[in-house]
């Protein structure tokens, strides 16, 4: 058995989220916020088994896109004070970041 962590972004996450129930998939969903932009996005954990980790991968990759965000850089409050405006700068988040794991057990009570 392997546990997958998933984290994609919010608008990709309810179709996920219904192709997972289609396939009976058991997933935990988690709304997280991403270190760098401090945005919101989804966590899955999916405990399955071996043989269907690929099929799982499939269809997060097939289900998330890649998209351009824009972030505020904090204000520039340098000594000089000559320019202390901060422009958006543009950041790629991609489709999905996923970790696979090995479980040692599983167990429900
Ligand atoms: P965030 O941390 O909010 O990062 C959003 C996007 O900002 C990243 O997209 C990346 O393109 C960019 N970025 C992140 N850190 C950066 C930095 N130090 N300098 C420049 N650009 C940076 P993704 O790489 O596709 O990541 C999307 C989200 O997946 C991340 O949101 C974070 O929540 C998670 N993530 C990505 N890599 C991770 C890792 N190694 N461990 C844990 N979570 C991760």
């Amino acid at each position: 058995m392997k546990l997958i962590i998933a984290i994609v972004q919010d608008k990709d996450a309810s179709q996920l989220s219904e192709q997972f129930i289609d396939a009976n998939i058991r997933a935990t969903k988690l709304s997280t916020t991403g270190g760098f932009l401090k945005a919101g996005n989804t966590t899955y954990m999916i405990g399955i088994d071996e043989k269907r980790v690929d099929e799982v991968l499939t269809m997060v990759k097939e289900s998330s896109h890649s998209r351009e965000e824009f972030m505020t850089p904090p204000v520039n409050l340098d000594a000089s004070m000559e320019d202390t405006t901060a422009y958006p700068v543009k950041v790629q988040v991609g489709g999905a970041t996923v970790f696979v794991l090995p479980i040692e057990k599983f167990k429900q009570f």
